[in-house]
């Protein structure tokens, strides 16, 4: 049977004229975006979402999942401050008005300190990768994660690093908690898919902060806690492989694969498993991709299917459209392959 999984063009915050060509061109029409940057330092405008999907339509391309709102529209959220309610009201009516507009997939982390690397490395060919050592961070912190949060504070008018000090991931379930409470119930009366994205690295601990989700198990616990048909996971192979290598891929897929909780999955792959590891090419990292493509087909999977971070390649965009055209490639022919293969038998 020909697997009914949907790629997608992904991962970018403004979609323009080039996105626009870069989707169309390489033939994908299902469309993910990752924190658009729409007007709005509470909540998107449900005309400003509209506009968006519309201009999509006029190239023929469909939005289908938002990952993420801004970190500001839910940071109280995350960490359990006053005016977490008036937040999570804005949350809700971003679910009535994602549904508004057809999506079908609405994304989130519980993660306010992002991803952590501790450096860049040569990868093949001198293209450049990051890479993850725990022992590095906990001396210095993530010197580019500061980098990246100064730009954040922007909008933030604190620092998460210094109020996580004293969080615990017990803190953190708690307030997940709340937040599925308000969220789920909106979420199955406009039947909107929420999922979870894990830590990345999934390392509990480092440099003083504690991190949610880094393992199966708390995985397991926050389905439990959000306890809704319409909770799934928006599964990152590349932080299944950071913390179990191939087995771990190969376990989280079974599970929640055979669940029907897998709403999205993050196609990458990393080199070693934690606490160190760097970031590959699919195809050189701890997983053989042709046999997780038929694994995932084999839990008849039928959600969305994306490149992840990526290398960056000498002379790419900002983007990486050199880098994403190869993996969405990669990603295509695997799937071509097996339903060519499937069509034979
Ligand atoms: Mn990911």
């Amino acid at each position: 049977m020909k697997s009914k999984m949907r790629m997608c063009v992904s991962q970018f915050q403004v979609f323009d004229d080039e996105m626009a060509a870069f989707a169309s061109q390489l033939g994908y029409t299902n469309i993910q975006m990752n924190s658009p940057a729409l007007p709005g330092e509470k909540v998107w405008s449900l005309e400003d979402l509209k506009a968006l999907k519309s201009r999509m339509e006029q190239y023929g391309l469909k939005f289908v999942m938002v990952e993420n709102v801004p970190l500001i529209f839910y940071d109280k959220v995350i960490l359990g401050l006053p005016g977490r309610d008036e937040q999570l009201d804005n949350y809700l009516l971003t679910i009535r008005n994602l549904h508004e507009i057809g999506i079908e997939i609405f994304g989130h982390h519980f993660s306010p300190t992002f991803v952590w690397r501790t450096r860049d490395l040569d990868g093949r060919g001198g293209a450049q990768v990051t890479a993850f050592d725990a022992a590095e961070f906990e001396l210095l912190g993530n010197e580019s994660m500061k980098e990246v949060m100064k730009r954040k504070k922007h909008l933030l008018d604190y620092d998460v690093f210094e109020v996580m000090q004293d969080m615990t991931a017990e803190d953190l379930f708690r307030n997940y908690e709340y937040f599925m409470k308000a969220v789920m119930p909106e979420a199955e009366k406009y039947d909107m898919k929420i999922a979870l994205h894990p830590d990345d690295p999934p390392l509990r601990r480092g440099h003083h902060v504690e991190r949610m989700i880094c393992s199966l198990d708390d995985y397991k616990r926050a389905m439990n806690i959000a306890d809704s048909p319409n909770w799934g996971v928006n599964l990152c192979l590349g932080c299944c492989s950071e913390l179990g290598g191939a087995n771990g891929v190969k376990e989280a897929i079974r599970y929640f694969g055979g669940r029907k909780k897998l709403f999205s999955v993050h196609f990458r792959d990393v080199q070693g498993q934690l606490p160190h590891f760097q970031e590959c090419f699919l195809g050189e990292g701890n997983f053989n991709p042709p046999e997780i493509i038929r694994l995932l087909a084999e839990y008849k999977y039928d959600g969305l299917i994306m490149e992840d971070h990526v290398a960056k390649l000498s002379f790419d965009t900002v983007y990486g459209h050199r880098a994403r055209a190869h993996e969405l490639g990669y990603i295509k022919g695997l799937i071509d392959m097996m339903n060519y293969d499937e069509e034979q038998k």
